[in-house]
């Protein structure tokens, strides 16, 4: 039975923190990271309890060993401020510091009693299992965070900020309050960074049959693992699914945590949290928070750690586990059931579609069965993750001066906007250089800064599902590699190398810049007085001698319906 008393919180009084505001605008402040956010709201609200603020050492080295505090609390994950070296070197034990949001504002104040270099490779070891950086934990701790923690209690001024669904987010002591004024003793919890589909609907309405509870839907919101679908495009449809609960059994509150996908250390840590909101029983899944797989392809964790962790650490938890059962459909019966329970495995028909077919059938806008999701739910994805024929994308001519890139990407351009569906824009070498970069010149420097904001318009195009053709010299290939990534995150980058020979280049020299560079009197010229990296995997190569212009853009047409990109209807 949940003891629905409030958990202690780390914020001060109204008045006070009015008082503390105008007093911490003179102290050191450090600007926190979308992670460290997401932490501090958690200490601040008790979602943390019992921590009282970023660990110490001695807890943070007694965490990272035994899973437990300096005083023996159970608490399996680092909390920590990590921050660069920089502003460690002007904090000394004993400081106040100001932790503000990326707005400037202040949250909290950090009086700091630890500052110390941590041994990452051990954290990720012990913590995480592998110093492995496919482990995205790993990766965060090795390549984002900072090399110096600071540790010390926090006075909580105000909660981080939150525009988006307002009325779906409760610290602990609301969602107590709600349970309290609801009535409700027993609460099951089952926590995700997906969608649900029928699967889990299915599999949640049994744990909280069997538990004889009530059932709390509660997503995480705050940070998952790289690459899941966004957390407002799970919010919408969380509340699709929810219209599909009873309403006087089944609630949802959003969680702000920042996910380390930790497995087994990961799913003792949500159920300290659930049992802060007030949670009496935890659902716990088949590789729970699990990574993916390791740089060897083998998984971090077997499939049923977390569930192996959690039940050691039950009882004195004070919350129950509710194993997961892995739920499938059989086609005969019309319903899903779990996987173990079906006597008559070879008799029935079992389907089941995973997480990387769902995305292929919603990249290439196949359909999705009403067996296997709700039809508002697929809506939402397709609305976020239109097949790739709508998705926006970039395609980058890159070559030398005179080589063609100009007139191709023109012809390119008319193709597609002939074809219709989405905007195109096109970022030619010249334009840019007369409306974005009019002020830089042609060093290596200058350059590369010219094609990271090329780039950076070319992903914003992307993002929004326009067509980006960029046409450069873009001479580096690490800046064309930095492109790519920034494009990449959300749409193809079709990498074109128009392969014109220099000497050709220079014999129909359009512009007559060869001549003046030979002369030197235009300096820093590519192919003549300055590098040019020849890209060595693009995804195209084009020849432009002896051939015209209609057929090389013609080339990209197809290589970009190849790709998917472009459908020609
Ligand atoms: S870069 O390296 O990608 O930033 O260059 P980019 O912005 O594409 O260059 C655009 C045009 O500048 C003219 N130009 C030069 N090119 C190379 N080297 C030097 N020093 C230089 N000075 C002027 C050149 O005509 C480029 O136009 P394109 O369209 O490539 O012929």
């Amino acid at each position: 039975m949940s003891n629905l008393a409030p958990v202690p919180e780390l914020y001060v009084s109204y008045e006070s923190a009015q008082k503390l505001k105008v007093e911490a605008g003179d102290l050191l402040s450090w600007d926190l990271t979308p992670r460290q956010i997401c932490d501090l709201e958690l200490l601040m609200n008790g979602g943390f309890n019992p921590l009282k603020g970023f660990l110490t050492e001695a807890d943070y080295d007694s965490v990272v060993d035994n899973m437990r505090t300096a005083d023996g609390a159970l608490w399996p994950m680092p909390i920590t401020l990590d921050v660069s070296e920089k502003f460690a070197d002007g904090v000394e034990p004993g400081t106040d510091i100001a932790l503000r949001d990326q707005e400037g504002v202040i949250l909290a104040i950090l009086s700091v009693t630890d500052k110390w270099v941590p041994n990452k490779a051990r954290e990720a070891e012990k913590v995480f299992g592998a110093d492995d950086e496919a482990h995205p934990a790993v990766n965060y701790l090795h390549n984002i965070a900072g090399p110096v923690y600071l540790g010390g209690p926090i006075t909580g001024i105000q909660q981080p900020v939150h525009y988006d669904f307002k009325a779906r987010r409760d610290t602990p002591n609301e969602l107590r309050t709600f349970l309290r004024k609801m009535g409700w003793r027993r609460i099951v919890a089952f926590q995700t960074r997906n969608p649900l589909h029928r699967a889990h609907q299915e599999l949640t309405f049994r744990a909280a049959r069997e538990s004889q509870a009530n059932l709390l839907i509660h997503p995480v919101v705050g940070m998952t693992k790289p690459g899941d679908v966004d957390h407002f495009t799970r919010v919408r449809c969380y509340e699709a699914v929810l219209d599909k609960y009873p309403a006087a059994t089944t609630t949802m509150s959003l969680l702000p945590l920042a996910m380390r996908m930790a497995g087994p250390r990961e799913a003792v840590w949500h159920g300290l949290i659930r049992k802060n909101y007030g949670v009496t029983h935890f659902i716990v899944g088949r590789d729970h928070a699990g990574p993916g797989k390791n740089s060897q392809g083998e998984d971090f964790y077997g499939p049923y750690d977390a569930q192996d962790l959690f039940r050691e650490h039950e009882a004195e938890m004070g919350i129950e586990m509710v194993p997961f059962k892995h739920m499938v459909y059989v086609e005969e019966r019309a319903q899903y059931e779990p996987a173990d329970e079906i006597a008559d495995k070879d008799k029935v028909t079992i389907l089941n579609i995973s997480g990387t077919e769902l995305r292929r059938r919603l990249a290439e806008g196949l359909e999705i069965p009403e067996w296997f999701s709700f039809p508002e739910v697929v809506s939402e994805l397709r609305k976020t993750r239109p097949p790739r024929a709508k998705q926006g994308f970039t395609v980058f001519f890159t070559g030398f001066s005179g080589s063609g890139k100009s007139t191709i990407a023109n012809a390119l351009m008319v193709k597609l906007m002939e074809a219709g569906g989405r905007p195109v824009t096109l970022l030619d070498g010249d334009i840019v250089r007369k409306n974005l970069s009019s002020e830089l010149g042609f060093s290596k420097e200058h350059r590369d800064l010219n094609i990271r904001r090329i780039g950076y318009v070319a992903s914003e195009i992307t993002k929004n599902g326009g067509i980006a053709i960029c046409a450069p010299i873009a001479p580096y290939a690490a800046t064309r590699r930095a492109v790519r990534q920034d494009v990449e995150e959300y749409g193809a980058f079709v990498e074109i190398h128009v392969a014109t020979p220099i000497e050709v280049c220079e014999a129909r020299d359009r512009k007559g810049l060869y001549k003046l560079a030979r002369e030197g009197k235009i300096k820093e010229f590519t192919g003549i007085s300055d590098p040019y990296d020849v890209p060595e995997n693009p995804e195209l190569r084009v020849e432009t001698e002896n051939v015209d212009v209609d057929h090389c853009a013609h080339q990209v047409l197809l290589k970009l319906e190849a790709m998917g990109l472009f459908s020609g209807q």
